[in-house]
């Protein structure tokens, strides 16, 4: 197969809630979108890049520039027997993993459409459902915090997360455990402490975390390995690993014991595979994480899901959470027993509803060879 066309746009969808982390607080999600075409046949990949570098260094436009001058050439080169070819095709270019997911992430969506299956067969995964977890943002106070994961216990979500951040932590999970006693609870950090805050992290081992995620520095290994060694609750790599030499790294240093699989994060589905398939040999469980996408890189995160080591819910919930309108229909939705069913349909499974995709966009280019 030789891609024939790729289109690249810019939209922004208005958040339903602003979602507020450790880095920073968000009201609109804005993000790029590519499209692929070959045969006739489209393929879509969201890319979870932000317009600002505060949660990895890529942004929007960096993404941009490295699509338009270099990944999009390359990719239009390329003779293409399988989707796994695009990652090693791509290779040249370094880092970038945001803008390589998006293209290759494509690629495997349009393969999924023309042999006619849903992608989680070209993946490999089996679940007919996954379960789902929510991701809470940092709120105005702990009462509002405790309104909300209620109101997310009560839709059904078989794991709560909340964001936290030096100063917002230890009395925020204790209300929490004062209130819904053992419910599945995690932390996430986006990188906010560093080992000076060893004592405080120790204070949250006894609260029966099932994880603590990104404590440390976005880039570190070696000191997350460090601060595992003080804690007993499992630290959980998100921004830290971006390959899987870096799964291999962390599993090798005992930097965590879990890792947050974002295909978006680390160059796309072939690399997520290869960590899947690393951590399943070691034993380490891993989840599927989320970056507040529109329905199409979230059904893209549920069909990733279907694979055996996915053991652990993940952040993927219900399109309603973020958007008045998502871009697919139906949106994604969750059982009041907290699952999502894996669409049967072809590629992502659910429609790409284009006269949405056409108002949310500001931007739009497209390139042939
Ligand atoms: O660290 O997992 C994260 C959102 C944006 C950037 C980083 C993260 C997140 C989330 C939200 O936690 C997950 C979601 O609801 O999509
Ligand atoms: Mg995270």
């Amino acid at each position: 197969m030789k891609i024939e066309r790729v289109e690249v746009r810019e939209l922004a969808l208005p958040l339903r809630y602003p979602f507020e982390t450790s880095f920073g607080r968000t009201t609109r999600k804005e993000f790029l979108l590519v499209t692929v075409s070959a045969d006739g046949v489209d393929g879509y990949g969201e890319c979870v890049a932000d317009r600002d570098p505060y949660y990895l260094p890529e942004t929007n436009g960096t993404v941009g520039h490295v699509l338009d001058e270099f990944l999009i050439p390359l990719l239009l080169q390329l003779e293409i027997a399988h989707p796994r070819d695009v990652w090693p095709g791509l290779a040249r270019v370094r880092g970038h993993e945001m803008a390589k997911a998006a293209l290759e992430m494509a690629v495997w969506e349009l393969w999924a459409r023309r042999e006619g299956v849903p992608l989680r067969r070209v993946l490999g995964g089996e679940k007919t459902e996954i379960e789902a977890g929510v991701s809470v943002g940092l709120q105005d106070d702990e009462a509002a915090l405790v309104r909300k994961v209620e109101t997310e216990i009560a839709a059904g979500y078989r794991r709560i997360k909340i964001k936290i951040k030096p100063g917002h932590d230890t009395a925020l999970v204790r209300a929490l455990r004062a209130r819904f006693g053992d419910v599945p609870l995690m932390v996430d950090a986006n990188s906010a402490y560093t080992l000076d805050d060893v004592p405080v992290l120790r204070e949250l081992d006894p609260m029966g975390l099932m994880m603590i995620e990104q404590p440390l520095a976005w880039s570190d290994i070696v000191d997350h390995a460090a601060l595992q060694r003080e804690l007993r609750t499992p630290v959980c790599l998100d921004e830290s690993i971006r390959s899987p030499d870096d799964a291999r790294h962390a599993l090798d240093l005992g930097a965590c014991r879990v890792i947050n699989i974002k295909a978006g994060r680390v160059g796309g589905f072939a690399t997520s595979l290869a960590i899947h398939d690393l951590c399943r040999a070691r034993g380490v469980p891993v989840w599927c994480g989320g970056m507040l996408e529109s329905g199409i890189g979230r059904l893209a995160n549920v069909h990733l899901q279907t694979l055996p080591g996915f053991s652990l819910p993940g952040d993927t919930s219900a399109s309603a959470r973020y958007f008045e309108e998502d871009l697919v229909d139906p949106p994604v939705v969750v059982s009041a027993e907290g699952r999502i069913a894996v669409p049967d349909r072809p590629g992502i499974g659910h429609d790409v509803v284009w006269p949405r995709v056409e108002r949310a966009s500001v931007r739009r280019r497209t390139w042939t060879p």
